[in-house]
């Protein structure tokens, strides 16, 4: 069998690498040239544990070949982004243009597969009408579903073979074509079901845990005003066998748990849960920026530690922190000094304030903004910090740092969803 992925993105490559790893033959489309020179090396230009080596043996196994021209193939998978527009509503100019990329292509048999996060109702209304320009019977010659992946950035490799998924077919023979395909590598449960629930069930993943969070940041914002500790109220209803509150933060980023649950509210008006979560995510950073205002003096020096939009990877896209950034930069006149392990400087617009070494970063500083808790910032050495800061004051915006510690170095502490 002969698999085509179009889209070598985070999920596009990582989809094809399985397939070919499972022994089928796989090319993998992109428009971007570089990224298809780059995957006939051997070479990913993303960064995700355990996925360079992996590509490297199925392409120099010669299972998985980058193009840059749509071939004809079994099964066509569309792993393209959909970015969201000004108006929280999706942009499908991406999944229109793979979906005609492969009408010219397809044969009587051939499965399409959509992986793209969209609105309900994407696969009936966008793509099938596309599809069959090709003149075949879509559901009868040609097999259509959606299935999402689920997969954590960081644990990818894992999680793309152990997770359940689910299938949504345009009619029930789709959907059973298009598990037996996904059967070669997934190693979780498949379940089937028709494009609409399926389009609706990745939404609602992401949605439940945006609600979530927000239930945390309200919380975190009260207690503040309460002096509770949010984090200790969260530990603690927990032990509660049916309760999983989440955490607390500086805003909710990434391009899922941001982005998704618009999809839903642009389809259905009456969300007031999903909306008002969304607006108090995003309204995060600007807390953290009222808190910084409150905090410091004009002329003050603020050291950020992290900026990417969760720890450990190098993903900037939504990033709560970037935008923290921003506003200061726009806003205020404070001196910012920025330092992150795995972001990529030419990503941002502020990279002349980002430097490599902690003690640049602290030196002179006023206070220290623990912006994204990256497993490289667990053993600092707050003794050799507080000797360089103007003024020992770490604000933590994670509940990351031991504070008993900090004190001890005579540092002031300021911590999110309690002070
Ligand atoms: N965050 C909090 N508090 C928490 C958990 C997360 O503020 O308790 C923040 C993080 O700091 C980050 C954002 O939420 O800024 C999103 O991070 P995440 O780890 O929750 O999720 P993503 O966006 O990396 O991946 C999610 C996952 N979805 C779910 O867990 C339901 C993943 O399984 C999906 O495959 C992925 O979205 C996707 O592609 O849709």
């Amino acid at each position: 069998m002969k698999i085509a992925v179009i889209g070598l993105g985070y999920i596009g490559l990582p989809t094809a690498a399985m397939f070919a790893r499972a022994g089928l033959d796989v090319i993998g489309y992109d428009i971007n040239k570089e990224v298809v020179e780059a995957l006939n090396k051997g070479k990913i230009l993303i960064s995700e544990p355990g996925l360079g080596e992996l590509v490297k043996e199925v392409v120099e196994n010669k299972k998985l070949r980058g193009v840059s021209c749509m071939e004809e193939s079994d099964a066509f998978i569309i792993c393209v982004p959909t970015p969201i527009n000004e108006d929280k509503t999706a942009n499908l100019d991406y999944v229109k243009d793979a979906a005609r990329s492969i009408s010219k292509f397809l044969r009587k048999g051939n499965a399409v597969v959509l992986e793209s996060t969209s609105p309900p109702g994407t696969v009936e209304d966008v793509v099938v009408p596309i599809l069959a320009e090709s003149g075949l019977a879509i559901g009868e010659e040609v097999y259509v579903a959606y299935t999402p992946e689920r997969v954590l950035p960081g644990k990818i490799i894992q999680e793309i073979v152990q997770n359940d998924r689910v299938v949504g077919g345009i009619n029930e023979k789709s959907a059973h074509v298009v598990r037996d395909i996904y059967s070669a590598f997934v190693k979780g449960n498949i379940y089937t079901t028709d494009s609409k629930t399926a389009e609706l069930c990745k939404l609602m993943e992401n949605t439940y845990r945006d609600v979530n969070i927000a239930l945390a940041n309200e919380l975190a914002i009260f207690c503040e005003e309460m002096g509770i500790n949010a984090w200790k109220v969260v530990e603690l209803a927990n032990k509660h066998p049916r309760v999983n509150i989440h955490l607390p933060g500086p805003g909710v980023g990434g391009h899922c748990l941001a982005v998704d649950p618009w999809f839903i509210v642009e389809k259905q008006k009456e969300t007031g849960i999903i909306k008002k979560s969304r607006e108090i995510n995003d309204s995060m950073p600007k807390h953290v920026f009222n808190k910084l205002i409150n905090l410091l003096p004009d002329n003050a020096k603020i050291s950020i530690l992290g900026i990417t939009y969760k720890p450990n990877i190098d993903d900037l896209r939504e990033s709560p922190i970037v935008e923290l950034i921003n506003l200061l930069i726009e806003k205020t006149n404070y001196r910012l000094s920025i330092h992150d392990p795995y972001a990529h400087k030419d990503m941002v617009s502020f990279s002349h304030l980002m430097t490599d070494s902690i003690e640049d970063v602290v030196r002179d500083a006023d206070i220290l903004v623990l912006g994204v808790n990256h497993d490289d910032y667990k053993d600092m050495d707050f003794e050799r910090i507080s000797n360089l800061m103007r003024t020992k004051h770490v604000y933590d915006t994670r509940n990351f740092f031991c504070e008993e510690k900090l004190i001890n170095y005579g540092f002031k502490t300021t911590l999110l969803g309690r002070d």
